[in-house]
């Protein structure tokens, strides 16, 4: 085989794909705007701290089969990988989409494969991608092959997952999904489904919105536990015992640029329809607020200023990616709110906030927060981090730590749920 491959986007997608792709066999070229991507990929350099990614970037680049761009270039297979955001109305901007398929329109020629793997709206594939591709006078399933491919990939996790995981190939036609379904089977372990376009795009939809709407679950066991004086982790640790029960964690909140973002897509379509899904996002969104008038209950009755130690602020655990992180919008909350907050965080390089040494961070303050659960976090020195703080508070919002043991050092210890003493 030595078919060539244009992939639109660089990002957290794009890129393992890519290597997968050049590491299977094919030639491939990666398109960015962002011309320090596009200079770091053809060092054999990456961006994105991804566990295997870097190695495997520097295997495809150094063979050749793996060249970055600024823009696209005849092929036979093209892939777009951009973003789709919400905007400030909680709609999809498919602005990204569009500039994609509209910079690959003039290389297009007959017999190539054209590939939507974004996240996006129902009807995407059909509407905007067919649309596009026929007004060049192609037939799609004769002339051009389309289908739409999301990505499935968990971040912290996506080298496996990409190889691994079962894929839905969702085709605008038959012809089309079986052609695509090869492209995949050169690298994908798990197995691969077809269905129709729509089909496909509401399925990635949905997988991610069942995963917000279910951590809404969790969080609001956890608000109604506390409201009855219950520790909810208790109550979740034996409702999940039940065989047909299995509740999620709770904690401060969802972020990451999927599950903050794809259920919007569903509301957007189906406004009266998806009214669950609203009110979960909302939940799910109150939560940094609903950690912060748990920190003010418990500074209460300390003197002004009071300082927070945050531990961790990425949006989920040994990872350093801070998009949509709740813990951030915590922190505008109390800085709203004259509290002094500093933070540590490992794995966040190069960010304002975060403190390069713990002892810093830790310095005089009056609560020590856990904001993520790094395993980090469960081995520091708890003994040395209290003899550097002015009040002894420890508010874990994710369940990581022993309570007796936080006691028996000094700390006063509390669950983000009410916690009996
Ligand atoms: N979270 C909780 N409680 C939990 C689980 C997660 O509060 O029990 C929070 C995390 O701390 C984090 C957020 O939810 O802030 C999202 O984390 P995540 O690990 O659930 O998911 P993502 O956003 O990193 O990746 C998801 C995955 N989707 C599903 O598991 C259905 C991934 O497979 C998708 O490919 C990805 O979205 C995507 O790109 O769409």
């Amino acid at each position: 085989m030595n078919k060539n491959i244009c992939i639109i986007g660089m990002g957290y997608i794009g890129l393992p794909t890519a290597v997968a792709l050049a590491n299977s066999g094919y030639s491939v070229t990666g398109v960015d705007v962002d011309e320090k991507i596009i200079n770091k990929l053809n060092k054999g350099e990456v961006y994105i701290n991804e566990p295997l990614l870097d190695s495997l970037v520097k295997v495809a680049v150094s063979n050749g089969k793996l060249k970055g761009t600024l823009e696209p270039k005849e092929s036979d297979i093209f892939i777009i990988c951009v973003q789709t955001p919400i905007n400030k109305d909680k709609k999809p901007d498919m602005k990204y989409v569009i500039n994609a398929i509209d910079s690959i329109l003039p290389y297009i020629r007959k017999g190539n494969i054209v590939i939507l793997e974004s996240t996006s709206p129902v009807g995407t594939t059909d509407e905007i991608i067919k649309t596009k591709v026929e007004s060049l006078g192609f037939e799609s399933g004769k002339d051009v092959y389309i289908a739409y491919c999301p990505e499935r990939v968990l971040p912290g996790n996506i080298m496996k997952e990409i190889y691994d995981n079962n894929r839905i190939i969702g085709g605008v036609d038959n012809n089309s999904a079986l052609k695509v379904k090869e492209i995949y089977e050169s690298f994908i372990n798990g197995h691969i489904y077809i269905a129709d376009s729509k089909t496909a795009e509401i399925v990635k939809l949905i997988e991610n919105t069942y995963r917000d709407v279910n951590i809404a679950f969790a969080n609001e066991v956890l608000k109604i536990c506390e409201n009855l004086n219950i520790n909810a982790y208790e109550v979740i640790k034996y409702c999940n015992k039940h065989p047909r029960v299995e509740i999620l964690n709770p904690g401060p909140g969802v972020g990451g640029h999927c599950l903050p973002v794809d259920p919007w897509f569903l509301v957007d379509q189906n406004e009266n329809l998806a009214t669950m899904i609203k009110v979960a996002r909302s939940i799910n969104d109150s939560m940094p607020n609903y950690v912060f008038n748990k920190i003010e209950e418990m500074t209460k009755e300390l003197k002004e200023p009071k300082k927070i130690a945050i531990l961790g602020i990425s949006y989920k655990k040994n990872m350093g990616d801070i998009r949509e992180s709740p813990i951030l919008k915590l922190i505008d909350i109390l800085k709203n709110n004259k509290y002094e907050v500093s933070a540590y965080d490992p794995y966040v390089l190069n960010c304002e906030i975060v403190e390069s040494e713990l002892d810093k961070c830790i310095k005089n303050s009056d609560v020590l927060l856990i904001g993520v659960e790094h395993s980090i976090f469960k081995y520091l020195n708890y003994k040395d981090i209290l003899k550097n703080m002015k009040n002894k508070l420890i508010l874990d919002t994710r369940n990581i730590l022993d309570k007796k043991k936080m006691e028996t050092i000094g700390f006063s210890y509390k669950l983000l749920v009410y916690d009996k003493d």
